[in-house]
């Protein structure tokens, strides 16, 4: 099977999953509701469940077993994509191949859809059935991991610090401006898109209870993926078809700071390589099954070279 075709498989699985979440949560505003299930509906990639489920899947366990986790987390993921497309923000019109949630709802009520996801997400995460080996502590163990990658120490920082950015590239770039500028942009990546990413790997290795070791050699390994996943999508914003991209593109617009703008797509690509290389001795080190860890390293590979 390729590595598009696995991720098609697991994510087929979420699609299903996501919208019986919403549904579950009785007494919801009905159009609340249908802003977050127009939000979360197929068109995402669903990258972060599928990572969590293959690193859940490491020690032992299959990842049905955490489906509700994995729910969770696109919930905080696609909550973070419906803020960041508001006027306030990156202001974009296209998300997924369709409106934005804002252009469709209207601006307060993506707002409260974006919110409801973030805070529902652990409702669905703390709140499921999962099998006996998913212990108590283990969900909440992932719970804490996901509001530390997600909130002010993590994914929100980041999203501060790329728009206390704007405006970097006014004037002419020297060589000590080009080096304050990647300094800058490593914090934004890490916090912006990797936290997200890196807690997805995490967060299948605590619901497995996985040794520390481990799920420490998993961080590592899902922070360089997630380092590369943002540079790659900067590339993308630049040199993507749009209509496979399903959004319009606004890095250009917004004058952002971007691996693309400040080196050239050239040693963007080059960056992007070198990051998936160098996730990989990490996860080899991780003691587990081997055919989850290939996958895994296939699914770092395809963040280092997909299309959309
Ligand atoms: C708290 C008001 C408020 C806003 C927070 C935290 C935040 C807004 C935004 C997060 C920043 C963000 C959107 C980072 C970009 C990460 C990224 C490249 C997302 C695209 O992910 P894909 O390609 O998307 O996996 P799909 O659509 O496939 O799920």
């Amino acid at each position: 099977m390729s590595v598009e075709q696995y991720i098609k498989k697991r994510a087929a699985a979420v699609n299903a999953a996501l919208p019986r979440c919403i549904r579950s949560l009785r007494g919801a505003d009905p159009r609340l509701a249908q802003a977050m299930v127009y939000t979360l509906a197929a068109g995402g990639k669903r990258l972060r469940p599928v990572l969590l489920g293959a690193a859940y899947e490491v020690f032992g366990g299959k990842a049905a077993d955490v489906l509700p986790a994995a729910c969770a987390l696109e919930m905080v993921h696609t909550y973070s994509l419906v803020h960041d497309d508001l006027p306030a923000m990156d202001d974009d019109d296209l998300r997924r191949g369709r409106p934005t949630a804002h252009k469709v709802f209207g601006e307060a009520e993506a707002i409260l859809a974006g919110d409801a996801l973030l805070t529902d997400a652990f409702t669905i995460l703390l709140s499921s059935r999962y099998p006996r080996r998913v212990t108590p502590s283990c969900v909440l163990a992932a719970a804490r991991t996901l509001a530390a990658r997600a909130g002010a120490r993590g994914m929100v920082s980041g999203q501060a610090a790329d728009l206390e950015a704007e405006g970097f590239l006014r004037g002419k770039i020297n060589a000590a401006k080009r080096r304050r500028g990647l300094k800058l942009l490593s914090y934004i990546h890490l916090h912006k898109t990797a936290d997200l990413i890196t807690a997805a790997v995490e967060m299948g290795a605590v619901l497995a209870g996985a040794p520390e070791r481990d799920v420490k050699a998993l961080a590592s390994f899902g922070r360089d993926i997630g380092l590369c996943f943002q540079v790659a999508d900067d590339i993308l914003d630049v040199v993507g078809d749009k209509k496979k991209l399903g959004k319009s593109g606004s890095d250009a617009r917004n004058r952002k700071l971007t691996y693309a703008s400040l080196l050239g797509v050239g040693e963007a690509r080059n960056k992007a390589e070198a990051l998936m290389r160098r996730a990989l001795p990490a996860l080899a080190g991780v003691r587990g099954k081997a055919a989850p860890k290939a996958d895994l390293a296939a699914l770092a590979e395809f963040i280092y070279r997909r299309d959309n």
